[in-house]
């Protein structure tokens, strides 16, 4: 997707929690939502976007915006999200749609584990009274499942890899990575379990069960990094379980996917002005909506802007995207003086890219060819010349000066 850097958010929990609801509000795009369980059972593929105060105001100049969208300030970049069917216990031994699920989050980027807060479905999904069910157990089991499917992919010839990796002296590194592929699991995150765990990289054959499954659990954590969307916080028995929640070692996030789709979609028709992530909106058009319709806004205002300061929904990408994936926004121009790139388009696009990209690096995300013909950069605020391994920070405004041209 272009100026995304293509990372993939995965909406995954066990069924009936709002995954699709979540969806439908992040991305405006319908999918199928009911309460009952595996309602979704192919997975929807849809964009979303990440919000981020836009720097035209602070340039004071009026942008044309190309790649991302601008609305009173707020650039919202288009990311990608998919929504897939509901895990249940056993998943990863091919239990409910078991590993077709599992398959379908591998190219994922980073997990957002949609929770029942409310505790009104049990743990497969189905209605249960509200209170009765503790999704603290969601977030344990959910962990189990995703360790168990990486580690039951390793587990087929782990005595032989570990073995020949030994007899050969050439580590347990390239082996792991070759059958970790697949599921968009690098190197450097392999590495990174293997000095977490505390094992010999070198002496695999020696790794007990126990030291399998500890390097494993660590993978997932660092290579499918997760947070928390406690969802129907409008529901009255949500609000102990959140607090509950957030003593997990996890971001939580409580929200409001019905509100949020209902808020988007009141929106998208014009009837009333709000952007997504916004603590407020402003009814647009009274006389189109019925006194119901008006009651039903007013109870998002009361019980979830007023008290939480926004549905939730928005924050949860926001933060995968920056926090969980480290991710920050460069906005890339061919001319520093106006802002714009060939067409005199000013700021047209925002490009999400890892923390620590360097600008030469930078260059290469634009275009390979940018990256080979690279010279130097400037930074727009100062109009001073940057180096090829200077960092880029977040909100940079940038131009790249090749031997062939400006971007
Ligand atoms: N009260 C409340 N209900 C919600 C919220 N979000 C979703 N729901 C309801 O929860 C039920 C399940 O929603 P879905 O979005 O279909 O859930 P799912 O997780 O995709 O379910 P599966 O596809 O079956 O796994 C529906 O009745 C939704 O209307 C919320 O924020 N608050
Ligand atoms: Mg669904």
């Amino acid at each position: 997707m272009p100026g995304s850097y293509s990372r993939l958010l995965g909406v995954i929990g066990k069924p009936n929690t709002g995954k699709s609801t979540f969806f439908s509000a992040a991305t405006l795009a319908s999918a199928e939502i009911a309460n009952y369980p595996f309602t979704t059972i192919k997975p929807n593929r849809g964009v979303g976007y990440v919000r981020t105060p836009c720097v035209h105001s602070e340039f004071r100049v009026q942008d044309n915006p190309n790649n991302s969208l601008c609305i009173d300030g707020v650039r919202l970049v288009p990311v990608e999200l998919i929504d897939v069917a509901g895990l249940v216990p056993g998943a990863w031994e091919g239990r409910g749609l078991g590993n077709q699920f599992l398959d379908e989050i591998r190219r994922a980027d980073a997990l957002i584990h949609v929770v029942d807060a409310s505790g009104s479905t049990d743990c497969e999904g189905r209605t249960c009274k509200p209170g009765e069910h503790d999704p603290i157990e969601d977030v344990k089991f959910l962990e189990k499942e995703i360790t168990m499917w990486i580690a039951s992919i390793l587990k087929k010839d782990w005595a032989k890899i570990a073995r020949t990796a030994e007899t050969e002296k050439k580590g347990i590194l390239v082996p792991l990575e070759e059958r970790l592929t697949g599921l968009g699991i690098k190197r450097s995150s392999i590495f990174a379990a293997i000095r977490k765990s505390e094992l010999n990289a070198d002496k695999p054959a020696s790794w007990s069960d126990e030291d399998f499954l500890r390097f494993v659990d660590n993978l997932r954590r660092i290579s499918k990094p997760m947070l928390i969307v406690a969802n129907k916080i409008d529901l009255p028995t949500a609000e102990a379980n959140v607090e509950r929640l957030k003593k997990l070692d996890y971001t939580v996030i409580p929200t409001s996917a019905e509100a949020e789709l209902g808020l988007r979609r009141a929106a998208e028709k014009k009837l009333i002005e709000y952007r997504p992530g916004d603590a407020e909106f402003k009814i647009a058009r009274p006389g189109m909506l019925s006194p119901g319709q008006i009651n039903a806004l007013e109870v998002i205002r009361e019980k979830i802007l007023l008290k939480l300061g926004s549905t939730g929904v928005q924050e949860a990408v926001n933060t995968a995207y920056f926090k969980l994936l480290n991710m920050i926004t460069i906005y890339p121009v061919e001319d520093v003086e106006h802002l714009s790139n060939h067409n005199g388009k000013v700021l047209p696009d925002a490009y999400l890219i890892p923390k620590g990209t360097t600008a030469h690096q930078f260059a290469y995300i634009i275009h390979t060819e940018l990256g080979e013909s690279f010279l130097y950069a400037v930074d727009a605020r100062n109009k001073t010349r940057i180096g090829e391994d200077a960092v880029l920070k977040d909100g940079d405004v940038i131009s790249i000066v090749s031997t062939r041209r400006r971007a």
